[in-house]
């Protein structure tokens, strides 16, 4: 289909302008899906996948199996009183196809006695890849191409092998979880099930996440190449995996296996566990998809929220279209319009302080005033007391003094008369 642009005339319905043309020979533009594959190769790919399970659930070793390499993790402790989530990036070339991969793990998942709060460390993180990108996209000087792209594309959510059902936590998770990632359910340690019960376990385990209305990711189908295979995974799920970092030689080749004194368990034998179909539909068929729908809906679903928190809206209350500078600009005014009222609410609080602190000062010095006052007029009181007792005391000492005289003239007169 060509398009031919004609600038003289007035801009029209983009339909009335398409027109379809026959080419009279070979220009060159079917290389483009080639031209697109080289660019992707050369720029390289980011692959990021959250694996979600209690302490020694098997989340390295499973890693370790399916990229076939050791990423060297080591154990985590079990007694965090906080979910924590460490990530590491490995950089990882396949023939001429470069990968960078971020494998982030759960520590502590499922150690506390309350897990009520579980879930929040993992939406936390999620959220915060999300914004990380958003705050890229935003800036006038982008650099989406080359800055490391961290979104979670797929999440392992290892099931304990209990045989029964989801745990409370399993499902308050991934309820939490279903609009923000690809969720990839996985039986952990599915060698420790028999094979009688791990069909009822996988049907049971599905069953609640469809009573629940927990959605999981589900492999498209609408490419018609994959979309037999894809549709007979879904039913498949959730995968029954095991991982191994040993090697065993069977037929003349080492494969990865776990060994047990009955026998072994053969990490890519079919009839052993469903590890190849998680390899396949994780990494061999569906790794594009998983970073498309991360795109496409979840952080489309997270933008979204996002742009309509921070205000901005597409059609207004008229369902006119909002332009993103109108936008902007009404934010703008509203913004100075908040900050004058807030700084007239300052101002006015101020003065009201000061009013208050004046008429508080005044109080103060009334009543320091009349303590004053009163403290004044108890001295002289006192005084006025003391000057009382002060002349009767002289009066007495005068009395005394007389009385002393007569007694001494008394004396004398008495020793006159004897003689
Ligand atoms: N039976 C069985 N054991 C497994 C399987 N995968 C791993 N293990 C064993 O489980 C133990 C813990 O495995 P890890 O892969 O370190 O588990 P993890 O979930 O990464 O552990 P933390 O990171 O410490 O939480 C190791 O002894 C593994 O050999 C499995 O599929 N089946
Ligand atoms: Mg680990």
């Amino acid at each position: 289909m060509v398009q031919i642009a004609n600038e003289k005339q007035k801009p029209v319905e983009a339909s009335s302008k398409i027109r379809q043309l026959q080419l009279g020979g070979h220009v060159g533009f079917d290389t483009l899906p080639d031209q697109l594959v080289n660019k992707s190769v050369q720029n390289g790919f980011a692959f990021n996948i959250l694996c979600i399970g209690e302490t020694a659930i098997g989340k390295s070793t499973l890693m370790d199996t399916l990229f076939n390499t050791n990423f060297g993790s080591t154990p985590s402790p079990h007694n965090l009183p906080n979910v924590k989530l460490m990530a590491h990036t490995y950089e990882l070339q396949e023939s001429n196809v470069r990968l960078k991969l971020t494998i982030c793990d759960t520590i502590g998942y499922g150690d506390q006695v309350n897990k009520a709060d579980s879930y929040k460390a993992l939406v936390d993180y999620v959220d915060s890849k999300f914004e990380a990108y958003l705050q890229e996209e935003l800036k006038i000087q982008r650099s989406i191409g080359t800055a490391h792209d961290g979104r979670v594309h797929a999440c392992l959510y290892f099931i304990c092998p209990t045989g029964h059902g989801l745990k409370a936590v399993d499902l308050v998770c991934m309820k939490q979880l279903e609009s923000r990632v690809n969720i990839i359910p996985v039986i952990a340690k599915a060698d420790t099930i028999s094979k009688a019960e791990l069909a009822g376990f996988k049907k049971r385990i599905m069953d609640e996440l469809h009573r629940n209305k927990v959605n999981i990711y589900q492999f498209p189908t609408d490419d018609e190449t994959v979309s037999e295979t894809n549709e007979s995974m879904n039913e498949q799920l959730p995968f029954a995996v095991v991982g191994s970092t040993d090697f065993v030689k069977v037929a003349g080749k080492q494969v990865r296996a776990r060994q047990y004194p009955w026998g072994s368990v053969h990490i890519e034998n079919e009839t052993h566990c469903d590890f190849v179909k998680l390899r396949e539909m994780l990494i061999r068929t569906n790794m594009e998809d998983l970073r498309e729908v991360t795109h496409q809906r979840h952080y489309e679903l997270f933008r979204q929220r996002r742009l309509q928190e921070m205000g901005f809206v597409d059609v207004d209350s008229n369902n006119q279209p909002v332009s993103f500078q109108k936008t902007f600009e009404s934010k703008r005014s509203d913004h100075l319009a908040s900050l004058q009222a807030k700084e007239e609410e300052v101002r006015q609080m101020f003065v009201q302080r000061v009013k208050q602190k004046e008429n508080e000062l005044k109080d103060s010095e009334k009543e320091l005033h009349s303590k004053f006052e009163r403290l004044k007029r108890e001295h002289l009181e006192e005084k006025a007391k003391l000057e009382e007792s002060r002349r009767l005391l002289e009066e007495e000492c005068q009395e005394l003094q007389r009385r002393r005289l007569q007694v001494a003239n008394g004396n004398q007169t008495l020793s006159r008369k004897k003689k």
